[in-house]
């Protein structure tokens, strides 16, 4: 399936902007996909479906939720946080989309999660930066995602539990998960090129 078909077929379940976003967060993807040596095929696919579920019914995936046995958590937490996990469900069924990589970077681009795959990191980064996003902050993101991936997702993390800390929004274990991993990841980094 190629960019096209796949836009093609995401268009008729998303809102119109959310479907620019799309298109946006695809562009975002592949550019790093390039810059860190990622399958641009399968990072183009994980975007183009990474918010296929965001309009779904809450009573649907409450649902799939309990049927596919997605972590029960999840129902007492935000419905927001639904649209990944029901999504790579959904995409896998109703597109037949099979490949596991591209599944896991549509379920967890909302959260992020601990040791995230490249592909992961870069759909979840991406859904952060695209170009029209307007977060605090989203500059930096955008400039130390071109330096690095890692660093990227960290300060993307970061500042999502910032802005949901000053909500008083609960946070998901997953995005507490994420950013002590990619904290981890970093400071290890560094500690090897001061020894290195
Ligand atoms: O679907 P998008 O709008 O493109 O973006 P998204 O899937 O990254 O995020 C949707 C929302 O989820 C966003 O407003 C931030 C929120 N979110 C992310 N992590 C958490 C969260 N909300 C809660 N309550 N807890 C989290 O850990
Ligand atoms: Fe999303
Ligand atoms: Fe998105």
């Amino acid at each position: 399936m190629n960019r096209e078909e796949a836009l093609n077929l995401v268009e008729p379940h998303l809102k119109k902007t959310r479907f620019e976003h799309t298109k946006r967060v695809t562009d975002t993807a592949v550019d790093l996909a390039k810059l860190y040596n990622e399958d641009v095929g399968k990072v183009e696919l994980a975007a183009v479906f990474h918010d296929y579920a965001k309009y779904r019914d809450l009573e649907e995936m409450r649902r799939w939720i309990i049927s596919e046995s997605l972590p029960k958590d999840l129902l007492t937490f935000h419905h927001e946080l639904w649209h990944g996990p029901v999504g790579a469900i959904l995409v896998k069924k109703e597109i037949g989309i099979n490949d596991q990589m591209i599944l896991n970077a549509i379920k967890y681009h909302t959260t992020g999660k601990k040791d995230m795959t490249k592909l992961e990191k870069i759909v979840y980064l991406a859904d952060y930066i695209e170009p029209g996003r307007d977060f605090p902050g989203v500059d930096k993101v955008r400039e130390q995602a071109e330096v690095d991936l890692d660093m990227g997702c960290f300060m993307a993390t970061k500042n999502t539990i910032q802005f949901l800390l000053s909500k008083n929004q609960p946070i998901y274990p997953d995005t507490f998960h994420a950013y002590n991993d990619l904290l981890m990841t970093i400071k290890n980094k560094w500690r090897e090129e001061m020894n290195g």
